[in-house]
C-alpha cells in the first residue's frame, strides 16, 4: 500500500513562522449541518520576513467560499492549495487583513476534532491540529494571537453560547436567533481555541484569588446531569488555591468555565478559560462514579486548571515540546493529588501504571524520548511516555535541585517565558540558571528513549564498618537509537538493621540521615555508607526515585523483612511486588515444565501478617494484598505465555485465599458492616475501606462456595454507591465457577444493574466494561454479543474503550491461540478508523506488543498487523502505528 501522506515531520526542521497574527476575528453562523465560519486575520510582517514570502495557512475538510485580502477577493493566481496548505501571495506592506469564509459540517464530523456535534451540543477540540478543520489558519502552537469570537445561533437549540475569555456583547438578532461575542485578552495559539453551543445547565460559584480578585466559576453539563457537578466544583476550588500556594500561580481571567460533553477522545482539554471535559472525567455522584473515578475527576480538573500556566500562559514552540506542558502538568497534578489524599497511595498507583504501560511503550516499536525527534501523526504522541515518564523526569529534577531550588526554577521559567512558546531546553535552562546547576547530563532524559536497567549490589566491609553499594546502568537499544549515553539517575537508599530500624549514616554534608539520595551519572559507580555495624538490608529506589527497572539479588527473607519494616510506604509495597514476582516467576517456570506450581510459604506468611495487622492503613493493606498484574508480569519476561501467567497467578491467589480465608472473611464482614452503616463519603478513610473490601471479596469468591455467593449478593443489594455495587457484580461475574446459584445471580444482577443505571452513560460504560473484561467463559463470544447491543457504538470513545479496551486487557482472551481475539480487534479497529482515527490509533496498541509473546502468538499478531496494513486507505494515525510495529521485526 502507499502511505497516506506519510512524510515524517522532524524536530530539526523547525523554522519560526514569518508573520505575526496580531488579532483573529472569528464569526460563526452555527448550525449542526452547515456552519459558516468568517475569519479575519490581522497580519503583520516580521522584521526579517523577505519580500515575496507567501502566507501559509492550514485547512482540512473545509469548503472554501471566499478568500480576500484587505477587502479585495483573491484572484486564482494569488493562491494555491498544496495538500492541507494554502499558499497566499500577499501585499508588500507591513500589515494586511486576510479574510476567508468556509463552510463546515459539525454533524457529520465523527473524528471529534475541530467543531463537532455531541448529543445535541456543538463543541470543539483543537489540540493538536483540529483548528485547521474550522478555518484556514497557521495551525501551529508558536503562532499566538488575540481572539475575538462572534457566535450566532438559534436561541431555542443553542441558548448557551460559550467561547474563550470574557463575554463582551449579547444581542437578540430577531428571527429566534441570538449572538454572543467573546474576547480573550491573552494571545493564544489556535489549539487553545474553544466554543460550545447548546442547551446546558450551569453550576455557579466564585473564587477570590490571592490578590483579592473575584473569579466567576461556571461548570456546565446537559440539564439531566446538573446534580453531578458538585465534586468538580470543589475540586476546582482546591486546585486554584493549591496552585497559588505551591507554585505562586494566580488565575488571570474574570471567568473560568468547564463544560462536560459525552463524546470526547481524551479526558479533557485546557482551552483558555473554557475547559472542555469528557463527561466521564467530570460528573460524579455516589451512585454513578466509583471511588477511582472520583479521584480521577479531582486530578483531571486540577490538571486542566494547572495548564492555565503550564501550557497556556507558557505554551509549546512546536509539538515535539509537548512534554514541556504535559510532563510538568502531570507532575503538578500528582503533587496536588498526593496533598489532597495519600502520598503513598498516589505514588503506588502512578508507578504501577508507569511500570505496566509506559515501560511497555519504551520496549515496543513506538518507543520515543519524552521529546521525540520525528512523527508522522502528532496525535499518536499523546503517550504515557510524554505524559507519565515526562512527569517522572520533572520529579527527578525536583529531587536533584531540592524543593526550594525547583520552585525558584519554576518561578524563573514562568517569569521568563510568560506569553511565549517555549522549549524543553528553555525549561531546563531556567532550572539551571535559578540554581546554578549544570543540567547537561540530565538533559539526556529528554533525548533518549528506553527504560534504563539499574543493577544494584551491596557489599558489607566488616572491618571498616562500611557498606558499599555498587550501581550500574544499561539501556537497551530502541528504534533508531542503538547506543545510549548514561542517564543521570537519583537513587534514594536506606539501610535497615536486624532490629527493623533504619540505620543512620553520614550524608555528603556530614549530617546523620536515614535516607540518602545518591546520583548515578556514569555507567557504573559505587557509594559508601560509613558507621554500619552489621550486615544491613538495603532498600533501594525509595519512593521510586527514578523511572528505571531494578535488578537486585534479594532473598525472599529480605523482601519479607522489608514488607514488615520499610518506612517508605512505596518501597514497602514494592517489596511485596518483588516477592510476588519472584514467586510467580518460579510458579510459571514450574507450570511450563509440566510440574505443580507451589506457593511459597514466605509470601503466604508475609501477606498473612499484613492481613492480621489492624493498625495498618486500610488502603495500603489493600495494595499490599494485590499480586503483580498480568501485564506487568508479561513485560518482565521474554516470549511469555499469557496462559501460564494467568494459571500461576490464579493458583497463587487461591493459595493465599485458602491460607487466610477465615481472617479474610472476618475482616471483610467488619468492613461490610461499616460500609452499610455510614452514608457515602468520598473521603480517604471510606475510600480505603471500600478498596480493602473489594480486594477481600475478590479473594473470597475464589472459594466459589455458597458463602461467597451470599456475600456478593448482599454487598450488591445493600450498596448505596457504585464502588460497592460494581465491585460485587465484578466479583460475581469473575468467580471461577458456573454453579447454578452463581449463574442465576449473574443473570439477575447484570439485568438489575442495567435497568437501574440505564440513563447514565458513564455507569453503563462500566456495565459493558465489567462484562468485556470478565475472565470467565468464552470472552470472544461475549464481546461479540456486546457489540451487537444497541447501546454499543464506536462513535462514542468511552463506550468503545469500555468494550474493546477491556476485552484486550483480558490477556488470555485477547491472545486466544486460534487468533480470534486478534481478528475481533482488527475488525473493530478498521471500523473505528473510518470514523475516528485517534480512536483506532489507540485501539490497535495491544498488537504493537507482539514482541513480548511466544512464537505462535507473535506470528498471529504480525499477520494481523499485516492484514491491517494491506487494507489500504488507513488513516495516518493508524498507518504510523501499524507500519512502525511491522518495521522492527
Ligand atoms: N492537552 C489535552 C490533550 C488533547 C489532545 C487530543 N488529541 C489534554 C491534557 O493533557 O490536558
Ligand atoms: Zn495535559
Amino acid at each position: 500500500m502507499s502511505a497516506p501522506e506519510a512524510r515524517a515531520v522532524l524536530r530539526a526542521d523547525y523554522t519560526p513562522y514569518p508573520w505575526q497574527i496580531e488579532s483573529t476575528h472569528l464569526h460563526f453562523e452555527l448550525t449542526e449541518e452547515d456552519t459558516l465560519v468568517h475569519a479575519r486575520l490581522v497580519v503583520r510582517r516580521l522584521a526579517d520576513t523577505p519580500a515575496g514570502a507567501s502566507l501559509v495557512l492550514q485547512g482540512r475538510a473545509l469548503e472554501t467560499l471566499s478568500l480576500s485580502i484587505d477587502g479585495v477577493p483573491l484572484t486564482p493566481e494569488a493562491w494555491s492549495q498544496q495538500g492541507e496548505e494554502l499558499h497566499v501571495q500577499v501585499p508588500d506592506g507591513a500589515c494586511f487583513e486576510f479574510f476567508s469564509v468556509v463552510r463546515i459540517h459539525p454533524a457529520s464530523n465523527t473524528s471529534l476534532m475541530g467543531l463537532y456535534r455531541s448529543s445535541g451540543l456543538l463543541c470543539t477540540q483543537c489540540e493538536p491540529e483540529g483548528f485547521r478543520r474550522i478555518t484556514w489558519y497557521p495551525d501551529r502552537p508558536d503562532v499566538l494571537s488575540r481572539f475575538r469570537v462572534t457566535l450566532d445561533a438559534l436561541r431555542t437549540r443553542y441558548p448557551v453560547l460559550l467561547a474563550n475569555g470574557n463575554p463582551v456583547e449579547r444581542t437578540d438578532l430577531g428571527d429566534s436567533r441570538h449572538r454572543v461575542v467573546w474576547e480573550d485578552p491573552f494571545p493564544k495559539p489556535a489549539y487553545l481555541f474553544a466554543l460550545v453551543a447548546g442547551e446546558l445547565a450551569c453550576l455557579e460559584d466564585s473564587f477570590t484569588t490571592c490578590s483579592g480578585r473575584e473569579v466567576a466559576l461556571q461548570i456546565y453539563s446537559a440539564p439531566a446531569d446538573a446534580d453531578r457537578l458538585g465534586h468538580a466544583m470543589v475540586s476546582l476550588k482546591h486546585a486554584m488555591r493549591w496552585d497559588e500556594e505551591n507554585y505562586g500561580r494566580e488565575y488571570d481571567l474574570d471567568i473560568f468555565m468547564i463544560v462536560a460533553v459525552a463524546d470526547f477522545n481524551m479526558g479533557a482539554m485546557e482551552n483558555k478559560g473554557l475547559n472542555i471535559f469528557n463527561a466521564a472525567a467530570l460528573l460524579a455522584s455516589p451512585e454513578t462514579a466509583t471511588d477511582v473515578a472520583w479521584q480521577r475527576i479531582e486530578a483531571i480538573v486540577a490538571h486542566e486548571y494547572f495548564h492555565n500556566w503550564s501550557g497556556n500562559r507558557v505554551t509549546c514552540r512546536d509539538w515535539f515540546q509537548l512534554s514541556l506542558k504535559e510532563g510538568f502538568t502531570v507532575f503538578r497534578d500528582a503533587q496536588f493529588s498526593a496533598d489532597m489524599n495519600s502520598p503513598t497511595l498516589k505514588r503506588i498507583q502512578d508507578v504501577n501504571r508507569l511500570r505496566t504501560a509506559q515501560f511497555a511503550e519504551d520496549a515496543g516499536p513506538m518507543a520515543h524520548p519524552i521529546r521525540p525527534d520525528s512523527y508522522l501523526e502528532i496525535a499518536n504522541f499523546y503517550t504515557m511516555t510524554i505524559y507519565e515518564k515526562g512527569a517522572e523526569v520533572i520529579r527527578m529534577l525536583r529531587t536533584l535541585l531540592g524543593a526550594e531550588g525547583f520552585r525558584q526554577g519554576s518561578d524563573l521559567y514562568f517569569a521568563r517565558h510568560d506569553g511565549q512558546a517555549a522549549t524543553c531546553d528553555d525549561f531546563l535552562q531556567a532550572m539551571a540558571d535559578a540554581t546554578g546547576t549544570d543540567l547537561t547530563g540530565f538533559a539526556r532524559w529528554y533525548a533518549q528513549a528506553g527504560t534504563p536497567r539499574l543493577t544494584v549490589r551491596g557489599e558489607w566491609l566488616a572491618a571498616e564498618h562500611c557498606y558499599r553499594v555498587h550501581l550500574a546502568q544499561r539501556c537497551l537499544p530502541t528504534p533508531g537509537q542503538v547506543e545510549k549515553q548514561p542517564f543521570v539517575i537519583p537513587v534514594a537508599l536506606a539501610l535497615f538493621g536486624a532490629d527493623g530500624k533504619a540505620i543512620e549514616t553520614t550524608d555528603g554534608q556530614g549530617a546523620s540521615v536515614a535516607e540518602r539520595v545518591v546520583v548515578l551519572e556514569q555507567a557504573e559507580q559505587s557509594f559508601e555508607f560509613h558507621g554500619v555495624q552489621e550486615v544491613p538490608v538495603l532498600s533501594v529506589l525509595r519512593g521510586f526515585s527514578a523511572p528505571v527497572m531494578v535488578a537486585q539479588d534479594c532473598t525472599r527473607d529480605e523482601l519479607a523483612f522489608l514488607i514488615r519494616h520499610e518506612t517508605d510506604g512505596f518501597n514497602r509495597w514494592d517489596a511485596a511486588q518483588r516477592l510476588g514476582v519472584q514467586v510467580l516467576q518460579e510458579m510459571i517456570a514450574a507450570l511450563a515444565a509440566g510440574k505443580r506450581a507451589e506457593a511459597d510459604p514466605i509470601l503466604l506468611q508475609s501477606l498473612g501478617a499484613v492481613l492480621a495487622d489492624e493498625t495498618l492503613d486500610l488502603a495500603l493493606c489493600a495494595e499490599l494484598l494485590v499480586l503483580p498484574g498480568e501485564h506487568y508480569l508479561a513485560g518482565l519476561g521474554e516470549a511469555v505465555d499469557v496462559d501460564l501467567i494467568r494459571r500461576a497467578r490464579d493458583a497463587l491467589r487461591r493459595a493465599i485465599q485458602a491460607a487466610h480465608s477465615e481472617t479474610m472473611r472476618q475482616r471483610y464482614l467488619t468492613l461490610h458492616a461499616a460500609s452499610c452503616a455510614e452514608p457515602y463519603l468520598a473521603n480517604g478513610g471510606q475510600i480505603a475501606r471500600r478498596a480493602l473490601q473489594g480486594v477481600l471479596l475478590g479473594y473470597l469468591v475464589l472459594a466459589a462456595d455458597d458463602d461467597a455467593l451470599a456475600l456478593c449478593v448482599a454487598q450488591y443489594q445493600t450498596a448505596h454507591n457504585l464502588t460497592l455495587r460494581l465491585g460485587a457484580l465484578g466479583a460475581l461475574l469473575n468467580a471461577p465457577t458456573d454453579a447454578s446459584g452463581y449463574e442465576t445471580a449473574r443473570v439477575q444482577l447484570r439485568a438489575d444493574f442495567a435497568e437501574r443505571h440505564a440513563s447514565v452513560a458513564q455507569v453503563m460504560d462500566s456495565w459493558f466494561a465489567v462484562q468485556a473484561g470478565c475472565v470467565a467463559g468464552d470472552a470472544v463470544a461475549r464481546v461479540r454479543r456486546l457489540i451487537l447491543d444497541p447501546r454499543f457504538s464506536l462513535r462514542n470513545p468511552n463506550r468503545a474503550r469500555a468494550v474493546i479496551g477491556s476485552f484486550c486487557a483480558n490477556l488470555p482472551a485477547f491472545h486466544r491461540r486460534d487468533g480470534e481475539g486478534y481478528r475481533f480487534l482488527c475488525e473493530q479497529v478498521l471500523a473505528a478508523d473510518a470514523l475516528n482515527p485517534q480512536l483506532s490509533g489507540r485501539m490497535v496498541s495491544p498488537l504493537t506488543q507482539w514482541r513480548r509473546h511466544d512464537a505462535p502468538r507473535q506470528q498471529a499478531m504480525l499477520a494481523s498487523l499485516e492484514s491491517l496494513k494491506t487494507q489500504g486507505g488507513l488513516s495516518r494515525d493508524l498507518y504510523e502505528i501499524v507500519s512502525k510495529s511491522l518495521s522492527i521485526q
